[in-house]
């Protein structure tokens, strides 16, 4: 059966974000926080890395929350030698030049969970016409420009394009389907976020490069919740 999605609290995270500490450290002081999403994505861990990585990630989620989504970035062969070597993995999230969503779909099963990140460009327009036949939630962003991902909005002529608050409500207003937004936020951003009306926020440096990232899980995850907003 499908796991239950929960993108409230959204964790992305890999080796490059974690100042030096392990990434199942990080895994677990979000998710005893009330991150309810990780995401394992790094552009540089070889498959091998990556693959213990989702099942030290795994092992944590079992442990301290099996109700956690656990997924990968854009490697498609990475989910499937992990679930081949009896890793529990949820599936995956893939971008717009990612391997396409009924190809993901094909190889993981219906049971499994697919997010697409939106395009940046015309971001209300694609989501209301989107194939979402194989898709279970979007990612959009970035909200502010981030130093984690500097090409998130970026547009052929090399600017960047964020979402205001605004743009929020209406995409979350119009999507068939859960968003989750991030690129660049913050705490002092989950009040306005919340209030827009989609369904969480994913963070990479507010919990992975903070300080004490289960205080900093913390107080993310206790912000939001003062402001709930979802029914989906
Ligand atoms: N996808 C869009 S922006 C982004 C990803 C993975 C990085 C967000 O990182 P941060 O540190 O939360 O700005
Ligand atoms: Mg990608």
């Amino acid at each position: 059966m499908k796991k239950k999605l929960n993108i409230s609290a959204y964790l992305v995270v890999g080796p490059e974000n974690t100042l030096d500490r392990p990434v199942p450290s990080i895994v677990e002081a979000a998710i005893t926080a009330g991150f309810t999403t990780v995401q394992i994505r790094s552009k540089v861990a070889s498959a091998r890395e990556l693959i213990d990585l989702v099942k030290q990630s795994a092992d944590v989620i079992a442990r301290v929350n099996p109700n956690v989504t656990l997924l990968v970035d854009d490697r498609l062969d990475v989910v499937l030698a992990a679930r081949a070597l009896g890793v529990k993995v949820d599936g995956i999230h893939v971008g717009q030049s990612d391997i396409p969503v009924d190809i993901c779909r094909k190889f993981l099963g219906a049971d499994s969970i697919i997010g697409l990140s939106a395009r940046t460009v015309d971001l209300i327009d694609y989501v209301k016409t989107a194939d979402i036949a194989d898709i279970d939630y979007f990612g959009a962003g970035p909200l502010h420009e981030t130093a984690t991902k500097p090409d998130c909005g970026r547009t052929i002529d090399g600017t960047i394009i964020t979402h205001g608050f605004d743009e929020l409500k209406e995409l979350a207003r119009v999507s068939p389907l859960p968003i989750v937004v991030g690129g660049g936020v913050k705490v002092n951003d989950l009040p306005q976020l919340a209030a827009t009306g989609v369904d969480g926020f994913f963070v990479v440096s507010a919990v992975a490069g903070a300080d004490d990232p289960l205080s900093a899980a913390r107080v993310l995850v206790e912000t939001w919740k003062n402001y709930p907003n979802s029914t989906r």
